[in-house]
C-alpha cells in the first residue's frame, strides 16, 4: 500500500469511528431523512368523520363516504400495520343491509366486545317525526361484513334538541356510555350489555345532556392519567372554520368546561379541520389525531379528506395545539 493509500485508509477508519461514536453513520442519517411518512391525506378519496381504533396489532379507520346525502349509502374501512400503508376494505356495510337507512349514512363509531365488532352509525339526517337516527351493526371481523343488529334505529327521537347522529361509544372500565348529538346539543346514554338498548343511569334518567360551550357535533372521549378528555367539533363542517375543542373532567359525566381549540385550519395547509378521533398507540406515550379537512381552495363542502397528525400534551396535561401537515406521521408499528 502506498503512503497516500495508507493515509486515506487511516482517515476513513477514523471518520468511521467518529461517526459511530456520534451514534449515526451518514448512511443511517440519509435513510432517516428519507423515512416514509403517511402523507396527508392518508388515503385517496373523499372521506370524513374518521373513527380510528386499534384492534390487536392493526390500526383501523372507519370514515363517512363524503358525497351528496343520497349517495351516502355505504361505508368503506381502511387498515394499516404502520400508519403509513393503508388497505381499503370496500363496502363493509351498506343500506341494502339496513332496511330503515335510505341516505346520509354518517360518522361511524366502532368498538369490540365479547369477540364481536360493533359499528354504530347515523342515517337519514333525521328530523322530528321521521325514521332514522343512530343504528348499530355487528360483525365477526373488523372488516365486516356488518349486519344490522336491531332492524330499527337504536335512537330515533330528538331528545334535548340533539339530532341523533355523531355517536361515540366509550368503554369506561366495562360500562359502555355513548355520547352523541348534532344541532349543538350533546347527550350521553348508557348502553346495555349486548348493545341492543339503553339502560337508565342510577338516578333513573336515560338521556343526560352534557353539552359544553360552543359544542356543535362530533363528540369524542379518551382517558389519560385518570382524567377524562372530552372533545368535540365547533363551526360548520362545510366551511373553513370547522375545528375541534376540548375539556378535561374528573368523571365521564363532566362537567365539561371548555379549555380551548386544539385543531383548526392552517391557510397554508388545509381548512375546516375537524370531526376527529384519537389513537393512543398501545404501550407508548404516543397519541395521534385523526381528522378530516378540506384541501386548499376547495369549493365543495363534501370535499373532505382524512388526515393524521401527532397530538401532544404540555406538562399540565393540556393538549398542545396540533400542527396540521402535508407529511402526516412516520411509520409506527404496534408492539
Ligand atoms: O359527514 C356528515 C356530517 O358532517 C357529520 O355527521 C358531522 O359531524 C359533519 O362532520
Amino acid at each position: 500500500m502506498t503512503n497516500v493509500k495508507l493515509k486515506n485508509a487511516a482517515w476513513c477508519m477514523m471518520a468511521a469511528l467518529l461517526l459511530t461514536a456520534c451514534g449515526q453513520t451518514k448512511q443511517q442519517k440519509d435513510s432517516e431523512a428519507a423515512a416514509p411518512t403517511s402523507g396527508n391525506p392518508v388515503f385517496e378519496g373523499w372521506y370524513a368523520d374518521p373513527e380510528a381504533i386499534v384492534y390487536g396489532d392493526t390500526y383501523w379507520i372507519y370514515p363517512t363516504y363524503s358525497h351528496p346525502y343520497d349517495e351516502q349509502v355505504h361505508f368503506d374501512a381502511f387498515s394499516s400495520k404502520d400508519l403509513v400503508t393503508w388497505t381499503k376494505h370496500e363496502n363493509i356495510l351498506d343500506s341494502a343491509a339496513v332496511k330503515w337507512a335510505k341516505r346520509a349514512m354518517w360518522a361511524p363509531s366502532v368498538i369490540s366486545k365479547d369477540g364481536k365488532y360493533y359499528f354504530f352509525f347515523g342515517a337519514n339526517d333525521v328530523h322530528e317525526g321521521e325514521i332514522g337516527g343512530i343504528g348499530v351493526a355487528v360483525a365477526d371481523k373488523p372488516e365486516g361484513p356488518y349486519r344490522d343488529l336491531l332492524g330499527k334505529p337504536l335512537i330515533n327521537d330528538i331528545i334535548n334538541g340533539a339530532q341523533p347522529i355523531d355517536q361515540f361509544v366509550y368503554n369506561d372500565n366495562g360500562t359502555y356510555y355513548m355520547y352523541y348529538g348534532g344541532w349543538g346539543h350533546c347527550n350521553m346514554v348508557k348502553l346495555n350489555d349486548d348493545f341492543t338498548g339503553l339502560v337508565p343511569f342510577e338516578d333513573g334518567e336515560i338521556y343526560k345532556e352534557v353539552t359544553p360551550e360552543n359544542y356543535v357535533e362530533g363528540p369524542f372521549m379518551f382517558k389519560k392519567d385518570g382524567k377524562y378528555y372530552f372533545m368535540w367539533s365547533e363551526g360548520g363542517w362545510t366551511g373553513p372554520d370547522y375545528c375541534v375543542a376540548y375539556a378535561i373532567a374528573d368523571s365521564p359525566f363532566g362537567p365539561f368546561k371548555r379549555i380551548g381549540k386544539i385543531l383548526q385550519q392552517d391557510p397554508q395547509v388545509g381548512t375546516g379541520a375537524g370531526h376527529h378521533s384519537v389513537i393512543h398507540v398501545p404501550n407508548t406515550e404516543d397519541y395521534y389525531i385523526v381528522y378530516h379537512r378540506h384541501p386548499l381552495n376547495d369549493k365543495d363542502g363534501n370535499h373532505r379528506v382524512t388526515c393524521i397528525d401527532r397530538m401532544t400534551f404540555d406538562e399540565n396535561g393540556h393538549i398542545n395545539p396540533v400542527k396540521i401537515t402535508f407529511e402526516g406521521v412516520p411509520a409506527q408499528t404496534i408492539r
